[in-house]
C-alpha cells in the first residue's frame, strides 16, 4: 500500500513536470528556451551561459589532472575591429551548433567556425565615431540569441537582430539617442521572445532604464525606468517638487537573470547622478545602485534592495546579477547574489529581496551638505577589498568606505573603480563558492557643482587615483552559505573592472589577468595549476563549449582601456588537443596610478589621443625650461582636456577634435595633470 502511494505521488509528480512543459514547448524559441533553464553543457547561448548567470558549465572533459596538457587550438584576429586605445575587448562570444558569435568594443559581430576559427560572416556596425557619451572606454559586454537571431546593443542607442545564419539586419530599434547621453554596453538578454536591454550615461545625466522588446519585429513592449517618476514606487526618496531624478543616473550596466518559476527578471541598477555631489537630491534616491525585481512579462515592479543609499561615491551595482538555490537551516532557498563596487557580496532570497544571511543598517559619518543618508547596509561576512584609505602626503584626510566628501579631496577606498566593477562573478554548485573580482585602488573624492546640459557630462565632482598610489586587485572565494573568505588571491593588477572568470564541473575556475596571462585554478582550493601568455590583455571572461567531443575554452584578448591592458583584436580557444603555444608578454598594466613612459627632453607640443590611444597624452611625461608654452592639441575623436591635478592651478579648457591650446609655465616645479572627463589619463611637465 506504501508503496502504491508513492507510485501515485511519483506518477502526480510526473504530471505535474508534464504541466511545467507545455509552457516550454509553447515558448517563442523551443530549443533557446529549453537551453536558457538548463544547466550549461556543449552551447554557450547566453551572456552568463544561461538565465541564472552562474558561469558554471557542466563539461568535465578538461579537469585538475589534464589542464596542464591544455594548449591553443586556434587564435583568430578580428580584421583591426575595437583594436585600439579607446577600446576594450570584454565580450563573452556565444557559441551553437559548432559556431561562435562574438562582438568587439565596435560593436562589429563575427560568426566564426567555432572549430577552426574561420570566418562564417561579418557584420560591420559603421557606428559614428564621435560618439562623445561613452564614460568608460567603447565596450560591448556581449551578445544575445534566439529565433535564429543574435541580438547587439550599440553604442549609439541602437539594438540590432542579424540573421543568425548571414549576420544581415533583420531590424534595428533606436532606444535612445547617444547625443542625450544614452549608450549600450550590456550583452541583451533573450528569453521567451522578449529582448531585454539596459541603457548607459550615468556620467550624462540621463534617465535609467530597462527597454523589452519583441524579439520577432523589434518592437518596444515597455520600459521600466529606474528612476521614479512623480508618485511612483521610490518618488517618495527624491526631494518633493523637484526633477532631479529625472536625470539621476541608475543605469544598467550588464545582463539580467532570470527566474522561469518565479516568473522574475533580476538585474543591477548603476550609481547616481551627479555622481560626486548629492547636495540638490536629498533622499536615498532610488533606484540607485539597487538590485530590483520585475515580473518578466509584464514589467511589473516586483521587489527592490538598496546596496548604497543616496550614492555619492559612484557605487555602482555594476556586476550581473547571479541567480543560484541554496539550504539554510535545513531549508532549500533561492538564492540571488551580486558583488557591489562597495567590495562586498549581497545575498538575497529572490523570492523577495530580503537578506539571505543577513545585512544590517548600521550608522554611518555625516555631512550635512551632502544629505549623507543617516545609515547604510552592511552585509554580513567579509569584503573582498580593503574599505578604508591610507593616509598619503598631500592629503588631509582618509577615509573607510561611506565617508563623505565636499570641496576638500577626501582619500576613500574602494574608490568608484574599486570593488568588482563590471566583471561578472561566477558560481560552482559544487563548491557553493562565488569567485569575487577586485580591484584594490584609492581615489581622492571631491563635489564640484556643475551645470545640467544635455548630452554633455554631469558629474559634480570627481575622483582621481593620486599619483604613485597603488593599484592592484584580488580574486576571492566567497562561501555561499556564509559569506566569508574561502581562499583569496591578491593579483598584481585591478581585475574588477573587467577581469573575467568561468567555472568548470571539471573543478576548475579560468580566469583572464591584464597581463596577457590566461589562468586555471583549483575551484575548491584555488591553487594555480596552468597558465598561458596570450599576448593580449586578458580581460574578457571565458566561455565553454563541445564541438564533435572536445571540449573548448575561449577568450576574447584584447585589453581593457581602464585596466591599461595591452589592447588587441583576438580570440584564443584552448583544448586537450591544441598544438599552439603562448605568445610573447606585451607590456603590462601600470601598478601606480600617474603619467607613464620616458620623459622627453624639450618637446613643447603634446597631443592627445595620438596614435590610435584615445585617452592618452603623448608625450605623457615632458621637460622643459621656464617660460616655455607648451601647445595641447586633440588629435583624438572625443572631447578632451589637459587640467593641473592640484586645485586645477591650469588648464588647457575642452578641446573639441583636431582644437589646440597652450599653456605657460613660468615658474620651475613639477605639474602633474589629467583630463577632466576622463580623470585616469595622467600628464606630466617638468620644468627646470
Ligand atoms: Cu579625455
Amino acid at each position: 500500500m506504501r508503496g502504491n502511494a508513492r507510485l501515485v505521488v511519483l506518477a502526480l509528480a510526473a504530471i505535474g513536470l508534464l504541466f511545467l512543459r507545455p509552457s516550454a514547448t509553447l515558448a517563442a524559441d523551443p530549443e533557446i528556451d529549453a537551453l536558457l533553464r538548463a544547466p550549461v553543457g556543449k552551447d554557450w547561448i547566453t551572456n552568463g551561459g544561461n538565465l541564472t548567470n552562474q558561469r558554471y558549465s557542466t563539461l568535465k572533459q578538461i579537469d585538475r589532472t589534464n589542464v596542464k596538457q591544455l594548449k591553443g587550438a586556434w587564435m583568430t584576429r578580428l580584421k583591426g575591429s575595437g583594436l585600439g586605445g579607446k577600446y576594450s575587448f570584454e565580450a563573452s562570444p556565444l557559441v551553437k551548433d559548432g559556431i561562435m558569435y562574438v562582438v568587439t568594443g565596435n560593436d562589429d559581430v563575427f560568426a566564426l567556425n567555432a572549430k577552426t576559427g574561420e570566418f562564417l560572416w561579418e557584420y560591420w556596425s559603421g557606428i559614428d565615431q564621435k560618439i562623445s557619451t561613452i564614460c568608460c572606454g567603447w565596450v560591448s559586454r556581449g551578445l544575445g540569441m534566439g529565433e535564429g537571431r543574435i541580438y547587439v546593443g550599440q553604442l549609439d542607442g541602437n539594438i540590432v537582430a542579424l540573421d543568425m545564419k548571414t549576420g544581415k539586419v533583420a531590424w534595428k530599434t533606436p532606444i535612445e539617442k547617444w547625443e542625450n547621453g544614452y549608450g549600450i554596453t550590456s550583452a541583451p538578454l533573450y528569453y521567451d521572445g522578449m529582448i531585454y536591454s539596459g541603457i548607459t550615461g550615468g556620467e550624462f545625466g540621463v534617465r535609467g532604464r530597462l527597454t523589452a522588446l519583441d524579439a520577432k519585429t523589434g518592437e518596444i513592449k515597455w520600459r521600466w525606468y529606474t528612476l521614479p517618476g512623480p508618485g511612483e514606487i521610490g518618488s517618495e526618496t527624491w526631494p518633493p517638487g523637484t526633477d532631479h531624478s529625472m536625470r539621476g543616473g541608475a543605469t544598467i550596466w550588464n545582463t539580467p537573470s532570470v527566474d522561469p518559476e518565479l516568473g522574475l527578471l533580476y538585474f543591477a541598477v548603476g550609481n547616481c547622478g551627479p555622481d560626486y555631489d548629492g547636495s540638490m537630491r536629498e533622499g536615498d534616491n532610488l533606484f540607485c545602485a539597487s538590485i530590483v525585481a520585475l515580473k518578466a512579462k509584464s514589467g511589473e515592479y516586483a521587489w527592490h534592495f538598496q546596496q548604497v543609499h543616496h550614492d555619492i561615491w559612484d557605487y555602482d551595482a555594476a556586476s550581473p546579477v547571479v541567480l543560484f538555490d541554496t539550504v539554510i537551516n535545513g531549508q532549500p532557498r533561492k538564492g540571488l547574489a551580486q558583488a557591489g563596487r562597495t567590495g562586498w557580496v549581497y545575498i538575497l532570497d529572490r523570492t523577495n529581496g530580503k537578506p539571505l544571511i543577513g545585512i544590517e543598517e548600521r550608522p554611518v559619518p555625516q555631512d550635512e551638505r551632502q544629505k549623507t543618508a543617516k545609515t547604510q547596509p552592511y552585509p554580513i561576512g567579509d569584503a573582498v577589498v580593503p574599505q578604508c584609505a591610507e593616509k598619503l602626503p598631500g592629503y588631509e584626510k582618509a577615509g573607510c568606505i561611506f565617508e563623505p566628501f565636499w570641496e576638500t579631496p577626501v582619500l576613500i577606498q574602494p574608490s568608484g573603480i574599486g570593488g568588482t566593477n563590471w566583471s561578472p562573478m561566477p558560481y560552482s554548485p559544487d563548491t557553493g563558492y562565488f569567485y569575487v573580482p577586485g580591484t584594490m585602488r584609492t581615489s581622492a573624492f571631491a563635489r564640484t557643482s556643475d551645470k545640467y546640459t544635455k548630452g554633455l557630462r554631469y558629474v559634480g565632482g570627481t575622483q582621481t587615483a593620486p599619483i604613485e598610489s597603488a593599484m592592484s586587485g584580488t580574486f576571492t572565494a566567497i562561501d555561499s552559505k556564509t559569506n566569508k573568505i574561502v581562499w583569496q588571491h591578491k593579483t598584481p593588477y585591478r581585475i574588477g573592472g573587467g577581469g573575467g572568470s568561468t567555472v568548470t564541473a571539471g573543478g576548475l575556475v579560468f580566469r583572464g589577468e591584464p597581463d596577457g596571462n590566461f589562468l586555471a585554478l583549483d575551484a575548491k582550493t584555488g591553487e594555480e595549476l596552468w597558465r598561458f601568455q596570450t599576448g593580449f590583455g586578458a580581460d574578457a571572461p571565458p566561455v565553454v563549449y563541445e564541438v564533435d567531443g572536445e571540449q573548448y575554452v575561449a577568450i576574447a584578448t584584447g585589453g581593457n582601456q581602464l585596466q591599461g591592458s595591452a589592447y588587441g583584436d583576438a580570440v584564443w580557444v584552448f583544448s586537450l588537443k591544441g598544438q599552439l603555444g603562448p605568445l610573447w608578454a606585451p607590456p603590462p598594466p601600470p601598478k601606480v596610478a600617474g603619467p607613464v613612459g620616458p620623459i622627453a627632453s624639450g618637446v613643447d607640443k603634446i597631443n592627445i589621443g595620438a596614435n590610435n590611444v584615445e585617452y592618452s597624452f603623448a608625450p605623457a611625461r615632458t621637460r622643459i625650461k621656464a617660460g616655455t608654452t607648451v601647445t595641447f592639441t586633440n588629435v583624438g575623436d572625443l572631447p578632451h582636456d589637459a587640467t593641473s591635478l592640484k586645485e586645477a592651478e591650469w588648464t588647457s579648457g575642452a578641446l573639441a577634435k583636431s582644437e589646440s591650446k597652450t599653456v605657460t609655465f613660468s615658474k620651475p616645479g613639477v605639474y602633474y595633470y589629467i583630463c577632466t572627463p576622463h580623470p585616469w589619463m595622467y600628464g606630466q611637465v617638468i620644468v627646470e
